[in-house]
C-alpha cells in the first residue's frame, strides 16, 4: 500500500534509516503492465503457502508507461496468422530479432486483451452495418464475436484513459493489497552468497518514509520498464520533464540485471519516435485510423515519391517491404529536415476533410454529415485525451483546429525500451519446445535453457521492456509476457524447493550504501551558503544535465541529427567513466532527491551499455534512429547478428560478442 505524501514539501532524509527485512519465495519488481500480468497470473499456479511480494516505486493504479492511459492496444492478433506477426516485427526491427520469443508472445497476447475487456476496458467495435460504435455503445465482447475497430492490421482502438487502473486492480486483488508495496524504489539486486550466478534478493528504499527494505527471495522478475531522460530532451528549461515515454522509468531493469551478470542483447537499438512536436502526442492513430499523410514545409507529400523508394532500398538488404520500417520513416523525415524542407506536418486538415468529402459523396444529408463530422472531430481529440493529455492542452493553448491546419511532427530524443517499436533488453531463454533452435555454447549464445523468459542468471526473470530482441509487444504483449513469467517462476520455485537464499552483505551494510548520498549531504551541507552548491558534493539534477549533454553531443542525440562515430562514441565512454566516478559524490537532502540520485546511477549505467553496443556494431542498422558516419550503411553480410554483452560482477569486466540470429519463420516472402 502506498503511504500518502507529506502535506508540505519533501520528507527530509535522516542519516540512519529504519531497516525492514522481508523473506518471500517470489519477488515481483515493478508494478507496470508486465508486473501486473505476473501478479494476476501467479496465484493460479502457486501453492497457497507460496509467499509473493510486489514492489513498485510508484502507485500501481498510475505507474509506468500506461499511467496516462492509452487510446489503442497495439498488439491484438485476432484473425491474423501468428507467423505474420513475427514477420511484421522482424521487418520493422530491421531483421535482427528473436523469432521464438515473438511467436511465443503472439500465441498468448490475445488472452490478455480478452481479460482487459472482461475487467471493464471499453474496446471499440464495428456494428453489423459497418459503422463505428466506439467503446460507448453496447456490443458483443471480442470473445463473443464482437469485431474490433482496427486501425492497422495489429492495432485496435479503446477508450483507455483508465486502462492502467483497470489492469492494476485485478493484479492487486490476486496478490492481496498487503503483499503490494508501493513507493519503494529498488536500487540493486543481490546474488546468493553460496551459489554463483543465482539470484537471492534485492534492496530498496521507501520514498515516503526513512526506511530501507531488504528482500530475500528464491526467484524474481524485474519489470521496471525502459529508460527515459538518458538523452537531452528537445524541451529543456521550463518544458523539461516533458517526454514521450514515462519519465519515471530510469533504466532500472537493464542496469540492475546487468550488474548481477545478466547478458544484455541489442542494447544498440533505441527508439526515436516521431511525435507531434512539443506535446509528444502519438501518431499511430493519425496515420492508420485517419489515414493522414506527412507533408514537408513546401507542401509536398514526400513519403511516396520514386526518389524515396530508391532511398529506402539502400537500407533494406532483404529487398523493399510493403510497410516501411519505423526507423526508415524517420530517416525520410530527417532527410527533408536536413535539406531545409522542414517543418514536417501531419496533414490532419487534409485527412479530416477527405472523410468529410467522402461522407458528402455517399449521399448523406447535411444534418447527417454534421453529426458524422462532430463524431470524427471528437475522436481526433480523444486520441490525445486518452493517452497524452498534454498534447490536447497544447492544441487548445495554440488555437489549433486540426481540421483547418496540420500539426508539426518531429523525431524526438532517443529512448531505450524493448516492448514498443524498439528491442533493446535482456537475453532470455525462449520456450523449452522442439521448434526453438538448440544452439551449443554458453547461455549467452543459446535460445533456451529450461525456463521461458529467465535471464542468464538463475532464478532471475524479466518481461515487457526488459526482454530484448522482441519488440512490438506493447501494453497487451507486456502483460501477456508477465503472465508467461508467472507460471515459469512457480515452476522454478518448485524445482528449487531446497534453496535457501543467503545474502553476501548484512542489511546494515546495504542500508549504509543506499543512504550514502544522504550521509554526504548531512556531513557537508553547512559548508556553503546555498544547499545546492557545495565543493564537497554534486546534486542529482546537475549530474543528470551533464549526462544528457554527453549523450546528446557524442552519442547521437538530437544535437547531431542522431549522427555519431567511433571517435565520438569513445569520447562519450570516457565522459561516462568520469561521470561514474563523480556520481559517487552525489548528495541527497530528501527522499525525492535520494530517488533522483539512484535513478542517475541507473541511467548512467544503462546508457553506457547503449554506447558500448553502438560502438561494437560497425554498421548503421537503424537509420533514422541513429547513424554511424564511419559505417553509414546496413551491412547484412557481417552484422545480421545479435550483439550481446555481459558484465562480470566479480572481475567488473564487460564482454561484447556477436551471436547468431536464426530465422524460424520463412524468409521468402520476407513480410
Ligand atoms: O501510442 C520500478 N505504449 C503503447 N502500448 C499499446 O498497446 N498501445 C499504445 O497506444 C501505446 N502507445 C504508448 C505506449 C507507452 C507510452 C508511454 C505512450 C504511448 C505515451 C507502450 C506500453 O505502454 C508499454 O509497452 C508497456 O507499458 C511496457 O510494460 P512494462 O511493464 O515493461 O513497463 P511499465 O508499464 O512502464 O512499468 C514499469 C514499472 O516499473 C516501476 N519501476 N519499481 C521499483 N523499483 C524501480 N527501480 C523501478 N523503476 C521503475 C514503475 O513504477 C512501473 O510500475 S503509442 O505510443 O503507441
Ligand atoms: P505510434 O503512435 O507511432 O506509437 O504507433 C502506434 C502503432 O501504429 C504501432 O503499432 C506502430 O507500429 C503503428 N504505426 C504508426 N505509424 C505507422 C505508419 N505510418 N505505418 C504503419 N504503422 C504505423
Amino acid at each position: 500500500m502506498a503511504l500518502p505524501n507529506k502535506p508540505l514539501g519533501e520528507l527530509p532524509a535522516v542519516a540512519n534509516p529504519e531497516i525492514a527485512e522481508h523473506e518471500c519465495d517470489v519477488l515481483i519488481v515493478g508494478g507496470g503492465m508486465a508486473a501486473c500480468g505476473t501478479a494476476f497470473e501467479i496465484k493460479k499456479w502457486a501453492p497457497a503457502d507460496m509467499k509473493i511480494i510486489l514492489v513498485d516505486k510508484a502507485s500501481m493504479e498510475r505507474s509506468g508507461a500506461v499511467a496516462q492511459g492509452l487510446s489503442a492496444i497495439n498488439t491484438y492478433i485476432g484473425e491474423n496468422p501468428i507467423e505474420n506477426y513475427v514477420k511484421m516485427v522482424r521487418n520493422d526491427l530491421m531483421g535482427v530479432v528473436r523469432e521464438d520469443l515473438i511467436y511465443d508472445l503472439g500465441r498468448h497476447v490475445d488472452d490478455s486483451v480478452h481479460l482487459f475487456e472482461e475487467w471493464g476496458l471499453p474496446v471499440w467495435k464495428i456494428a453489423d452495418d459497418g459503422s463505428n460504435l466506439d467503446g460507448s455503445k453496447p456490443a458483443p465482447k471480442l470473445t463473443e464475436g464482437g469485431k474490433p475497430v482496427r486501425t492497422g492490421k495489429w492495432q485496435i482502438m479503446i477508450n483507455g484513459e483508465s486502462y492502467k487502473c483497470i489492469v492494476a486492480e485485478p493484479a492487486k486483488t490476486a496478490l492481496g493489497e498487503e503483499n503490494c508495496m508501493e513507493r519503494v524504489f529498488i536500487v540493486k539486486l543481490l546474488l546468493d552468497k553460496n551459489t554463483p550466478n543465482k539470484i537471492a534478493g534485492a534492496v530498496g528504499f521507501s520514498t515516503r518514509e526513512n526506511k530501507v527494505h531488504v528482500f530475500k527471495c528464491k526467484t524474481m522478475v524485474v519489470a521496471c520498464g525502459g529508460a527515459v531522460n538518458i538523452f537531452r530532451p528537445r524541451s529543456t528549461g521550463e518544458g523539461k520533464g516533458r517526454a514521450w515515454y514515462p519519465v519515471w522509468n530510469a533504466g532500472s531493469t537493464y542496469t540492475m540485471c546487468a550488474q548481477v551478470g545478466a547478458t544484455l542483447t541489442m542494447m544498440e537499438n533505441r527508439f526515436t519516435p516521431a511525435r507531434f512536436k512539443d506535446g509528444y502526442g502519438p501518431v499511430g492513430a493519425w496515420f492508420l485510423l485517419f489515414k493522414a499523410k506527412v507533408q514537408n514545409g513546401l507542401g509536398e507529400f514526400y513519403a511516396n515519391s520514386d526518389a524515396v523508394k530508391d532511398e529506402l532500398e539502400k537500407f533494406m538488404p532483404y529487398g523493399a517491404s510493403a510497410v516501411t520500417p519505423t526507423c526508415l520513416r524517420n530517416h525520410l523525415m530527417l532527410n527533408e529536415l536536413k535539406a531545409g524542407r522542414g517543418p514536417i506536418y501531419m496533414a490532419t486538415d487534409v485527412a479530416l476533410n477527405a472523410f468529410l468529402d467522402a461522407a458528402r459523396a455517399s449521399g448523406k444529408d447535411e444534418k447527417e454529415v454534421k453529426k458524422f463530422w462532430k463524431h470524427l472531430e471528437s475522436e481526433a481529440w480523444e486520441d490525445f485525451l486518452d493517452m497524452s493529455v498534454g498534447q490536447a492542452g497544447l492544441w487548445a493553448g495554440m488555437n489549433i483546429e486540426p481540421e483547418n491546419v496540420g500539426s508539426e511532427i518531429m523525431p524526438t530524443e532517443p529512448y531505450m525500451l524493448g516492448s514498443h517499436s524498439g528491442c533493446c533488453g535482456i537475453w532470455v531463454s525462449g520456450p523449452e519446445e522442439d521448434w526453438v533452435p538448440t544452439i551449443d555454447g554458453p547461455r549467452s549464445h543459446q535460445y533456451k535453457w529450461g525456463y521461458n523468459r529467465m535471464t542468464t542468471v538463475d532464478g532471475l526473470f524479466t518481461a515487457g521492456d526488459g526482454v530484448g530482441a522482441s519488440g512490438h509487444k506493447f501494453s497487451s504483449g507486456s502483460h501477456a509476457e508477465g503472465r508467461i513469467v508467472a507460471k515459469q517462476m512457480v515452476k522454478y520455485c518448485r524445482d528449487n524447493a531446497g534453496f535457501t537464499p543467503e545474502l553476501k552483505q548484512t542489511a546494515q551494510e546495504l542500508a549504509d550504501e543506499i543512504y550514502a548520498p544522504v550521509k554526504r549531504y548531512l556531513e557537508h551541507v553547512g559548508k556553503s551558503t546555498a544547499a545546492d552548491v557545495n565543493p564537497n558534493y554534486c546534486k542529482p539534477a546537475g549530474l543528470m544535465m551533464r549526462l544528457m549533454k554527453a549523450t546528446d553531443e557524442y552519442g547521437g542525440g538530437v544535437a547531431t541529427y542522431y549522427m555519431t562515430s567511433g571517435k565520438l562514441l569513445n569520447i562519450c565512454l570516457d565522459l561516462l567513466q568520469m561521470m561514474r566516478e563523480d556520481a559517487e559524490l552525489m548528495a541527497a537532502g530528501d527522499l525525492h532527491e535520494l530517488m533522483r540520485a539512484w535513478e542517475n546511477y541507473h541511467r548512467i549505467w544503462c546508457v553506457e551499455t547503449h554506447i558500448r553496443h553502438i560502438e561494437f556494431r560497425k554498421e548503421s542498422r537503424y537509420p533514422g534512429f541513429y547513424y554511424r558516419s564511419d559505417y553509414p550503411t546496413c551491412d547484412d553480410e557481417n552484422w545480421k547478428v545479435f550483439v550481446n554483452s555481459t558484465f562480470d560482477p566479480e572481475t567488473k569486466e564487460w564482454k561484447c560478442e556477436k551471436v547468431n540470429c536464426v530465422n524460424i519463420i520463412e524468409t521468402d516472402p520476407w513480410i
